[in-house]
């Protein structure tokens, strides 16, 4: 497969589409931005639902790729999540499958697996094959991403690659995300490893820095290409000062999901 160049980046607007527009051009890429939330100082991005099936036609047209951010990122009603995740996901391969375009990047989550104990040490890392055990209606509905992306390989031959981010912020901001941070200059060496890599049909890959304190096996993303720079222990004296060592006497510290597991965080729109 040639390297891609021009993607459409969904969820412009959001945290991670934010940072993906400063970092991505660096790579070659011609970025075709889409959210349903307005980007200032961009007047070509296209503002549109994922429900808008004709919108996502007409966004898809001529791509090369398609790099999936957009979608409700925490907990909320199984309606919402239903529509804009699980629905919209649909309506974008779909889109996708009409148009041709042969490679899907997918913002997975580990809250797929997010029920998943957290190694402890001597513990084999987290595989990649480990079972779905999402720990929200948000987590169920990343669970069914990959599930539509391993149909759409299968039955129609769209490659995709499963990132399941871990917590994709310019810092970590707790001891958890020490073990699951992906910097955001990582990111885009996932992003472009899984944009660009041979053969990958649905491949499914943890989305983290090389941190000393990684709870997951990285083996499937690095096949792609992607190599690593990061690693959050720069952060870990601070964090540690602040909050502690993980204590497993809190269930949200006993599992990779952390808090998603017992107080999910709720999206506020
Ligand atoms: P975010 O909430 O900042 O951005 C999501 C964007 O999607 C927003 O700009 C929002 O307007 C847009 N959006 C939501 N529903 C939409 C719809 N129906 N139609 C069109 N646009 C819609 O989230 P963030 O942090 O940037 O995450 C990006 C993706 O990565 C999400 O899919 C999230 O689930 C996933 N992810 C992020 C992680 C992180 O650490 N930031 C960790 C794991 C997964
Ligand atoms: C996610 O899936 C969320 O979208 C993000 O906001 C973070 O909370 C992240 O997981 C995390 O687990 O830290």
């Amino acid at each position: 497969m040639p390297a891609p160049r021009t993607v459409l980046l969904t969820g412009a607007a959001g945290g991670v589409g934010t940072l993906m527009r400063g970092l991505l051009p660096a790579y070659g890429y011609r970025l075709r931005l889409l959210d349903m939330a307005p980007i200032e100082g961009e007047p070509d991005a296209i503002t549109a639902d994922l429900a808008d099936r004709e919108a996502l036609r007409e966004a898809v047209r001529g791509v090369d790729a398609v790099l999936h951010l957009a979608g409700i990122s925490l907990e909320a009603p199984f309606e919402k999540i239903l529509r804009a995740n699980i629905e919209g996901t649909y309506h974008l391969y779909e889109a996708a499958r009409e148009a041709g375009v042969r490679r899907i990047v997918f913002a997975s989550s580990n809250h797929a697996v997010g029920y998943t104990p957290r190694p402890r040490a001597g513990d084999p890392l987290i595989p990649v094959d480990a079972p779905h055990r999402p720990d929200t209606f948000y987590g169920l509905s990343k669970c069914f991403g990959e599930d539509l992306a391993q149909l759409y390989w299968d039955r129609h031959g769209i490659e995709t690659v499963s990132v399941r981010i871990g917590s994709c912020f310019v810092e970590p901001a707790s001891v958890r995300m020490l073990s699951v941070w992906l910097s955001p200059g990582d990111g885009a060496r996932l992003f472009h490893a899984a944009l660009t890599a041979e053969g990958v049909g649905h491949t499914v890959v943890y989305g983290s820095s090389a941190n000393t304190r990684l709870w997951w096996d990285l083996s499937s993303a690095r096949a792609l290409g992607y190599d690593p720079r990061d690693d959050s222990e720069q952060y870990a004296q601070k964090l540690l000062a602040e909050q502690g060592e993980l204590d497993d006497t809190r269930p949200e510290h006993t599992v990779l999901g952390g808090h998603f597991t017992t107080n999910p965080p709720q999206w506020p729109h």
